[in-house]
């Protein structure tokens, strides 16, 4: 069913997007792997070639960068142009302050990434998939994004963004069989914690601490679910968390 179609995974350097790589490689797809650290992602399509000869692509974007992000596609190899899914999993998030202390760098760089970065890529890859008549947008939001935490405030307000995005996207592509699905996981152990506590280990691994998290091949499965629903099907939004997290703000610890 996924054979042959080109999907790009932003942040596939890690995590979910480097998860999704490894579930959608056996599927046939062809891979276009964008990340800003670009080793990691030529190690993935070096694993996925000689593991599945998958035909991957892999190369740095840092999804910030408007320009860069507009030059990079306008420069993709002609037989890489036509996208037909798009994974934009990118994304960060930078402490657990306070609004009221909060660093500005780190509202930035979440916005910027999180919001402007999935809006870039996502305005140039649509025309091409309305214009083919083929395509499928999946957005990874988060159950951040459903509900705010004490620290959360602008990283759940980016991710609650991404989920009134694809609300309002569905609403402006219907007509077109273009689809549209967001993902809003709950804990995920990836390196989304020492990512957001500045390598800080020991805070990151208190995250998760007294619980099973999520994997990054968890949410890989759930995204593989959704693309391989036949054409008529549109899975809107879909929530998965730890069988021990009941949102947010509500885990239960065995310790
Ligand atoms: P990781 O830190 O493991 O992966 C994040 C990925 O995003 C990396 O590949 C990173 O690559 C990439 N990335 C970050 N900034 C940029 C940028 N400016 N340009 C391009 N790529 C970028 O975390 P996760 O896998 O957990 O995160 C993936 C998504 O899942 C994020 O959107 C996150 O918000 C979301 N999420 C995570 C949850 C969790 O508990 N882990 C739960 C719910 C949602 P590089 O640094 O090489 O650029
Ligand atoms: C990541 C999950 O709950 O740490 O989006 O914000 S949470």
């Amino acid at each position: 069913m996924l054979a042959g179609q080109t999907v790009l995974v932003t942040g596939a350097s890690s995590g979910i997007g480097l998860e999704c790589a490894r579930v959608l490689a056996p599927l046939g797809v062809r891979l276009l792997l964008v990340a800003r650290r670009y080793e990691r992602l030529m190690a993935l399509a070096e694993e996925l070639q000689t593991q599945y000869k998958a035909s991957c692509f892999a190369q740095a974007l840092d999804v910030r960068d408007r320009l860069g992000v507009q030059t990079w596609f306008e420069h993709l190899p002609p037989d890489w142009q036509n996208i037909d899914i798009v994974i934009n999993n990118a994304g960060l998030s930078r402490g657990l302050d306070k609004l009221q202390d909060g660093d500005i760098n780190d509202w930035e760089e979440m916005i910027d990434t999180n919001l402007k970065g999935l809006l870039y890529v996502t305005r140039l890859v649509l025309p091409g998939m309305i214009h083919r008549g083929r395509g499928h947008v999946v957005n990874i939001a988060s159950i951040a994004g459903l509900a705010a935490y004490p620290g959360g405030n602008v990283y759940c307000a980016t991710k609650a963004a991404v989920r009134i995005l694809g609300d309002a996207l569905k609403q402006d592509l219907l007509g077109t069989p273009v689809r549209v699905t967001t993902i809003n996981p709950g804990l995920v152990d990836t390196e989304f914690s020492p990512v957001r506590f500045r390598g800080d280990t020991e805070r990151a691994q208190q995250v998760y601490r007294g619980l099973t998290p999520l994997t990054g091949r968890d949410v890989a499965e759930t995204v593989a679910f959704c693309l391989t629903r036949p054409p008529h099907v549109n899975i809107q939004e879909l929530t998965l968390l730890p069988t021990d997290q009941a949102n947010a703000l509500l885990v239960h610890r065995r310790e």
